[in-house]
């Protein structure tokens, strides 16, 4: 029963230059981590197979040390044949580090951006694919349909994008993917991993990336494990199952805290909502306060720290408005009153630049009128 691991977009070596310089290079490490879970389930589940859509690597740049550390884990599993069809971040080219560098044999790269195959009869198993040789590639490499051999499992492996005919990073439609005739389609260049869908007789998804690198890739991420058995019409029937290998998890919460009385009340709704989703210590946070709310309250919960609520790291964006009676001050015919009509709408400004400002002048404007001291407001 053959098996193959598919995944894609890896992005070893990125900088992560949302975070600090320590933590930044934890996070490198950890990605490396990230790909060692991986291998750990190629060998421990038997894998025939491992595939690597594209954007293993983040850039052209990759460290001898990434190169050191990825051959000695390609190597550690000699029976699984790993094949890799690079992206647009790591294009095969003179300079990339898949020509510049010598592969473990079992390692099998893609280096033309036109379609290729690599056949492993010992396993009954052909890949097909293609590497993007530059940044972009705008042309098609389906250019006819496949004529597969029926006794093999025929894999596409392709980092392209379907959603979009007009894409720089190759676009492929619904129909070029039917027309390969292959068993499955393991896509990369999207990096939130999709359901296992059909197009013709081919089944075909995104594995997306197995570890989140910034609050734009939420969640828990993985690869994509595919069990592969013969029905009784002699035809190869896929099973696919999503198996986590993250280290670390993406997640933003909004919270309302209209009508919190105190930091520590803010602490509690923070933990209250980490519970509920199951968020732990590995989790990187981030937290959008709304509501209309004391900015007294507002100044001090930005002060709070991931120690104050047990996550990696935290990100407090304020997006609260000040605490005031509305009612009143939409009636008030003072200054106060003109203030507050003038400034609202700014207040409420999806922009946020444009709504933070609009607040400072208003808690400023009002403190001022009211002749109390501004320095508080810090
Ligand atoms: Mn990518």
């Amino acid at each position: 029963m053959p098996r193959i691991i598919h995944t894609a977009d890896l992005h070893l070596d990125s900088p992560f230059s949302l975070l600090d310089a320590n933590k930044a290079m934890a996070r490198k490490a950890e990605l490396r981590g990230t790909f060692s879970n991986i291998i750990a389930i190629a060998s421990n589940e038997n894998a025939n197979i491992v595939i690597i859509s594209g954007d293993l690597f983040d850039s052209e740049f990759v460290t001898k040390e990434t190169i050191e550390f990825m051959n000695s884990q390609f190597s550690s599993v000699p029976f699984c044949k790993f094949v890799i069809a690079p992206g647009n971040h790591d294009f095969y080219s003179d300079k990339s580090a898949y020509s510049k560098s010598v592969f473990p044999s079992n390692v099998y790269i893609f280096n033309r951006n036109e379609l290729q195959v690599f056949n492993f009869p010992d396993i009954k198993v052909c890949v097909y694919g293609w590497a993007f040789t530059q940044e972009s590639m705008e042309k098609n490499p389906i250019t006819h349909s496949i004529d597969t051999n029926p006794d093999y499992i025929n894999i596409l492996a392709a980092h392209a994008d379907i959603y979009s005919s007009s894409s720089k990073y190759c676009p492929i439609s619904e129909e070029d993917i039917a027309r390969t005739n292959c068993e499955y389609a393991a896509l990369g260049h999207v990096h939130e991993g999709t359901e296992v869908k059909k197009a013709g007789n081919t089944y075909y998804a995104y594995s997306g990336c197995p570890e989140g690198r910034s609050f734009d890739e939420c969640g828990k991420k993985g690869v994509i494990s595919v069990d592969f058995e013969k029905n009784s019409f002699g035809r190869w029937v896929p099973t696919f199952s999503y198996k986590r290998v993250c280290r670390r998890r993406y997640e933003k919460i909004n919270l309302d805290i209209t009508a919190v009385e105190s930091k520590d009340e803010v602490v509690a709704r923070i933990k209250h909502e980490m519970a509920k989703q199951s968020l732990g210590s590995e989790t990187l946070l981030r937290v959008v306060l709304t509501g209309a709310v004391d900015q007294n309250i507002v100044s001090a919960s930005k002060k709070i720290t991931s120690e104050d609520i047990g996550t990696y790291y935290l990100e407090i964006q304020d997006r609260t408005i000040p605490l005031v009676d509305e009612q009143e001050l939409l009636k008030d015919i003072t200054i106060k009153g003109a203030l507050y009509r003038e400034l609202l709408p700014k207040i409420k400004s999806p922009d946020p630049e444009v709504s933070e400002s609009a607040k400072q002048a208003l808690i400023y404007g009002l403190a001022a009128l009211s002749g109390s001291d501004v320095a508080d407001f810090e």
